[in-house]
């Protein structure tokens, strides 16, 4: 295990005999995994991404706290600052089988200008042929969360995800049919949040299938921004959008933490079959 400075951020390099992987300091953000039996990497990273202080990176992990989504308040980033903010490697344990990472992330000045409330986050990482994640959050207060996963995928067109449920709400007007109940398939842009989903999701894309069993998520959220929403995105080189798809593990529909509940744990395991 190493750590490096890319451009201005600090990273983390893992090279086991069961798997590669990279973290980046900002925002214990897992910006790449892949298990020695897997034939590509199975987290997605855009060639074209900032790696700036406080600028969110795009793809790995990135993890929205304390808002999914925009805020509505002014100046508030998008998806939280959990993923724009330097946090702390505070427990690395290696093993033959797995090597277990705890980052923390607490409250500073331009997380109370935000977010007026005294926190500790964590992101417990165990990683080996498997990939667990697990996010802890102890604050009295208000909070929603996602792991916004960018998976990667031969071609967008040829990519199915079921275990979605039936239920979902778009955030397009003009929605993806999918063409099976319960599964997604792409043909357009895709931003829809699924409401009741399974406990397990499948990603396919006709080369390999990605697992994803959930814990005490609430939400999956699948997103591909498309042709023409890619154009727009400085961080996406021409193309590129076919190479992932979002499959997130949220908590949106009620509190991941509120005053009654100041403490939460989410948690979801990949695994490249
Ligand atoms: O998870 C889907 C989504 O909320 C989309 O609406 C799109 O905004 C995407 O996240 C990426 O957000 P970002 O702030 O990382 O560009």
């Amino acid at each position: 295990m190493s750590k490096i400075v890319y451009d201005e951020l600090p990273l983390i390099i893992i090279k086991h005999n069961l798997f590669d992987a990279i973290f980046s300091l900002q925002g214990a953000q897992l910006l790449h995994w892949q298990p020695k039996s897997a034939r590509s990497p199975v987290i997605w990273l855009s060639q074209n991404s900032l790696f700036k202080k406080g600028k969110a990176i795009r793809g790995g992990i990135p993890i929205c706290w304390p808002w999914f989504g925009n805020s509505n308040q002014k100046d508030h980033p998008a998806h939280g600052f959990a993923r724009n903010e330097l946090w702390q490697l505070t427990k690395t344990v290696i093993k033959d089988d797995i090597v277990s990472c705890t980052f923390m992330l607490t409250e500073n000045e331009v997380t109370l200008s935000l977010f007026p409330h005294e926190f500790k986050l964590y992101l417990i990482a165990e990683l080996g042929e498997k990939c667990k994640l697990t996010l802890r959050a102890e604050v009295n207060f208000e909070s929603t969360v996602a792991l916004h996963s960018y998976f990667e995928v031969t071609s967008i067109q040829s990519t199915l995800v079921s275990g979605l449920g039936e239920i979902y709400c778009d955030k397009l007007a003009t929605e993806n049919i999918p063409q099976k109940i319960g599964s997604m398939t792409f043909d357009q842009e895709v931003d829809r949040i699924y409401q009741q989903p399974e406990l397990v999701q499948t990603v396919m894309d006709g080369q390999r299938s990605i697992r994803l069993s959930q814990h005490n998520v609430t939400d999956i959220v699948t997103w591909n921004p498309w042709i023409d929403k890619a154009k727009k995105m400085a961080d996406l080189t021409g193309d590129s959008y076919q190479q992932f798809v979002c499959v997130e593990s949220a908590h949106l529909q009620h509190s991941f933490t509120s005053f009654n509940k100041p403490i939460n744990e989410l948690q979801v395991i990949i695994e490249s079959l």
